[in-house]
């Protein structure tokens, strides 16, 4: 089996110090979990950025900021800037990291229900937008995808040519909106995704130990992190998104496969950068 490329996803947009006072905001604050998760064994940090007080931003200077801080500490991480940003947000706000040429962003592949009146906006025609942007700077997109439906819209852009095979995805489940977090669930994703493809397993809260555990096995690949849940167990939360990694990196000793490096994950990526 290939090896395991793991993701930390640090910081998200939608979790707050109220949540977790470990949640970093500032670029220092995520500096500094990005080297701790870097030094953990993640080799792609998933990054989303804030104000200093929380607020998330898809700011190009403040995108260009943190990376520059993450480089300075971790120079062969793979940066993997978020085009999702926040809720709300229009999608040229969302677009300004692919101005900074990023080796890999997020390219989320469908509309979704997002927890009371929220609604995760992301139409046919953006979904093209976003991948033709990216296929212009030769930016890896990672299809984001909630649901299966999503999975068929991201193959189908693939079939007109927007966005270039094979593809990377990553089947991010348990969202309050999107598909649930059974195992039957990955199974059905995980053999949705086209013949060559690699994908990434993100659960959200409960789910993600379980899930990171069949991912290592099925062959995929695991993101973990502030943004995706906040508790290392029931009633304990995370001290660091390393907390996550580390269980991660233990987990994949004992069903025995490696751990990616970043040179290692480009390779499985086919990123050429
Ligand atoms: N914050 C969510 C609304 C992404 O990074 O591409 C979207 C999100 C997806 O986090
Ligand atoms: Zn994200």
């Amino acid at each position: 089996m290939e090896k395991l490329i793991i993701t930390a996803a640090i910081c998200g947009a939608e979790v707050t110090k109220e949540h977790n006072p470990n949640v970093p905001y500032t670029i220092e604050e995520i500096r500094n979990e990005a080297k701790k998760a870097y030094d953990a064994g993640a080799s792609v940090i998933h990054l989303h950025v804030r104000e200093d007080d929380g607020t998330p931003t898809q700011s190009k200077e403040r995108y260009a900021a943190c990376m520059k801080e993450i480089r300075e500490v971790c120079p062969d991480v793979i940066i993997q800037p978020s085009t999702g940003g926040a809720v709300g947000m229009s999608a040229d706000e969302r677009l300004q990291p692919l101005e900074l040429s990023p080796e890999m962003a997020t390219l989320d592949c469908g509309t979704l229900n997002f927890g009371g009146d929220e609604i995760f906006v992301n139409t046919e025609n953006m979904i093209i937008e976003f991948a033709k942007r990216m296929k212009d700077r030769s930016i890896k997109p990672e299809c984001e995808v909630f649901d299966k439906s999503m999975i068929d819209m991201a193959v189908r852009l693939m079939k007109k040519g927007h966005i270039e095979s094979p593809m990377h995805f990553n089947l991010v489940m348990g969202v309050n909106g999107g598909i649930s977090g059974e195992p039957r669930d990955l199974i059905y994703l995980s053999e949705s995704l086209p013949e060559g493809s690699t994908f990434t397993v993100s659960g959200i809260g409960r789910v993600q130990l379980p899930l990171s555990t069949m991912a290592i096995l099925l062959g995929g690949h695991v993101r973990v992190g502030f943004e995706d849940n906040i508790y290392l167990k029931k009633g304990q939360l995370a001290e660091s998104n390393a907390d996550f990694v580390k269980r991660v990196v233990e987990l994949s000793g004992i069903l025995g496969r490696e751990v990616a490096t970043p040179h290692e994950a480009r390779q499985i990526l086919g990123i050429s950068k």
